[in-house]
């Protein structure tokens, strides 16, 4: 991480040649100012003008050789009113791969150091700009995947996850408090009763247990899911990732053991992101090649959320596809899905078991593919969606699951009827857990390990 007080900058947007018209360079700290003037050449010809919040027009030069790195727009933000709290001078070039990379060059070579990954969004912390909370939902908002992760990024942003949290820990408080006071000055109160206090803990407890399963769910909007196809050779496992994804992503033929490798897609279902990865047909082949494939597959096993096994209606479930199930481990859901349902009224031998099977969807004309969806989340345990309004990231979440084992140790302290020294140890305890969620109490290790998961020029 930079020195406090130094001054830092960096590119602030994407960086990618052949895209984006505009690219930020953004430098912030006490020197801001007056390394943008180095840089800067205005095309007033003069340096007046750096008023706060002002946009100003010129040139980035390269001062020894007087040559052009970029037109650019200047905009000038004077601390605190700035997303850091120091002060900020952005340079708002051409997008792409090559000026904004020249005009970072200038930059670091007029007084900036590089900054750090979650640079930025330290310091506006550091400058109580942003609790902690706020601070992460800037780095979900960015790396949303869906209209919904950005919805409740956007809602810890708005201080969201700091107010569900404060709320529990000064309730929290208030009990320890009270504790504290009548280990010191017992004779002087009112004596405590355990029981009212007692629930008065369970009720934060309860809560916080229902945010830590909100959070879960809330975690796949962010995260996303990892799903693969998996199944006897020619079921339809490539239609279905084809007809998921909207395009022809993997081949499709009517010859078995077409798909020879692991082949991934990004898709967006009722705005959760997934992974869908289609697969090799599994089943016993002496074509090397097919059997690579096959390796292939069973590592997929592993390596994903949840699991469709596809089978096909119309030959019912085979040895093969039970087979195939066992395969699976148990801690990996699956979820059974028999394809081709078209060609089933076709068919008037319908003796097999398929009726047995409720999911029945044609990865062709997209019939039952609406159940489908919904007996795909559910597997995951996603229901009730609509209801989230706020989640916690990793971190926060191991931090109030942490809080809740601290706070169910008081059962055993009440049962056992232990004095109320034994109460504040795990009290104060939760306290601290809840406290470092919002960064109240935390240390500056701490601090850093969070921010440098931040991307550069956040
Ligand atoms: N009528 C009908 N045909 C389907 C359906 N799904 C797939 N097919 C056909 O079944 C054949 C095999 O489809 P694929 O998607 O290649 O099957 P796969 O499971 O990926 O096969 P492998 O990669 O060989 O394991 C193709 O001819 C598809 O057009 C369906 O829902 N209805
Ligand atoms: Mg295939």
């Amino acid at each position: 991480m930079n020195r406090p007080g130094s001054t830092i900058a960096a590119i602030a947007t994407a960086v990618a040649a052949d895209m984006g018209s505009v690219a930020i360079v953004r430098i912030s700290g006490p020197q801001a100012q007056a390394v943008g003037r180095r840089v800067f050449r205005p095309a007033s010809g003069r340096h007046h003008g750096w008023e706060s919040h002002r946009v100003l027009y010129g040139h980035v030069v390269e001062s020894a050789s007087n040559q052009v790195l970029d037109e650019v727009l200047l905009l000038y933000m004077q601390a605190p009113r700035s997303f850091t709290g120091e002060d900020v001078v952005e340079l708002h070039c051409h997008g792409g791969l090559v000026c904004v990379q020249r005009v970072l060059e200038q930059v670091l070579a007029n007084g900036a150091e590089a900054a750090a990954p979650g640079a930025f969004s330290q310091r506006a912390f550091l400058h109580g700009r942003l609790d902690l909370t706020q601070a992460e939902a800037v780095a979900q908002v960015i790396s949303a995947r869906s209209r919904r992760a950005a919805a409740l990024a956007l809602a810890g942003l708005d201080g969201g996850v700091y107010r569900r949290i404060e709320v529990l820990r000064r309730l929290l408080l208030e009990q320890l408090a009270q504790m504290e006071a009548h280990l010191d000055f017992e004779d002087d109160l009112l004596p405590l009763n355990p029981v009212v206090v007692k629930e008065k803990i369970q009720t934060v407890t309860e809560d916080l247990s229902r945010l830590v399963e909100d959070s879960r769910q809330g975690q796949y909007y962010q995260q996303g899911l990892k799903i693969a196809i998996i199944g006897c050779p020619n079921v339809g496992k490539s239609s279905l990732l084809n007809r998921l994804s909207g395009r022809d992503r993997a081949i499709v033929t009517d010859y078995p053991g077409t798909t020879r490798d692991l082949l991934e897609t990004e898709i967006v279902l009722r705005d959760i992101p997934i992974t869908l990865m289609d697969t090799a047909g599994i089943r016993q082949t002496g074509n090397p090649v097919e059997q690579l494939g096959i390796a292939r597959s069973r590592q997929a096993f592993t390596q994903v959320d949840v699991i469709i096994l596809l089978f096909d209606v119309n030959l019912g479930w085979s040895e093969a596809d039970q087979a195939l199930a066992n395969e699976i481990p148990e801690h990996v859901p699956h979820l059974r899905v028999g394809n081709k349902v078209d060609l089933l009224n076709q068919n008037k031998d319908q003796s097999n078991n398929t009726l047995k099977f409720p999911l029945a969807i044609s990865a062709i004309t997209g019939q039952g593919m609406e159940a489908f969806t919904n007996a795909l989340l559910n597997c995951c345990g996603l229901t009730d969606l609509e209801r989230l309004e706020t989640s916690l990231n990793r971190r926060q979440t191991s931090l109030a699951q942490k809080a809740i084992q601290s706070l169910v140790r008081l059962d055993n302290t009440e049962k056992n009827k232990l004095p109320w020294d034994f109460w504040t140890i795990d009290l104060r305890d939760a306290v601290q857990y809840l406290g470092e969620i919002i960064g109240q109490e935390i240390s500056e290790d701490i601090l850093d390990e969070i921010f440098s998961k931040f991307c550069i020029g956040k």
